[in-house]
């Protein structure tokens, strides 16, 4: 770099009549004044060098908690659970009436008129009810009587269990009618049959359009060890 003190001083060293001798120490000495002069002079203008950074601070505390955000979709539904023990698996109950007179003595009286068979237990074909649920069930029924006299049983497994016997009043209408609990097992069979002579359409049980003659049963409890 080209000093202008320097330069301005080998100037006016050349013009000067300084002995000849004399120059070569004089300008030796004008250099390492100006030199060492500008050399303090540029070290007190210079930056210091730029030291390593310093260790990473502490982390700072935590900030407040933000306010609330708004509130989710419904989720999807979830699936179905599996099917509780109903009432319906111990449904058993039927109501039947009669459409006809005197039906036929010493088989199965068959009532056609259906109030309610909902579970099919009762077989209209045959007049007997079947038991499908193990339990205790309750029958009961109303026959109206006319013209002659009534002896009416109900059966369970091919034995009588219950009687009635209505003696038929002149000018008038009987009622004969019965009920009962029976427990019974899975298969069991129950109806009401009439007594009276093979073939014979004598007997008294009566049914009109105003005169019903019916016959229910139904599944009062379940046997407890079914399940
Ligand atoms: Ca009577």
């Amino acid at each position: 770099e080209i000093n202008l003190p320097q330069v301005f001083l080998f100037f006016l060293l050349a013009q000067t009549n300084t002995a000849t001798t004399l120059k070569p120490v004089l300008l030796l000495l004008i250099w390492f004044i100006v030199g060492n002069s500008q050399h303090d002079h540029s070290n007190q203008n210079k930056f210091s060098p730029v030291g390593e950074p310093g260790p990473k601070g502490d982390t700072g505390e935590g900030g407040a908690p933000g306010i609330e955000g708004p509130r989710g979709f419904p989720g999807i539904p979830g699936m179905n659970g599996e099917k509780g023990e109903g009432a319906y698996v111990y449904q058993s109950a039927f109501s039947v009436g009669l459409t006809s007179r005197a039906p036929l003595p010493n088989i199965p009286i068959r009532f056609t008129k259906i109030f309610y068979n909902e579970q099919n237990h009762y077989d209209e074909t045959t007049g007997k009810f079947r038991c499908s649920i193990p339990g205790l069930y309750y029958f009961t029924y109303h026959l109206t009587v006319y013209i002659t006299d009534v002896k009416v049983s109900l059966y369970k497994k091919d034995k009588a269990v219950l009687f009635t016997y209505d003696q038929f009043q002149k000018s008038n209408v009987d009622q004969a009618s019965g009920s009962v609990l029976l427990h019974l097992s899975a298969g069991e069979e129950v109806w009401l049959q009439v007594y009276g002579e093979e073939g014979k359409e004598n007997n008294g049980v009566y049914a009109d359009n105003i005169n019903d003659s019916t016959f229910t049963g139904f599944l009062l409890y379940p046997d407890l060890d079914l399940h």
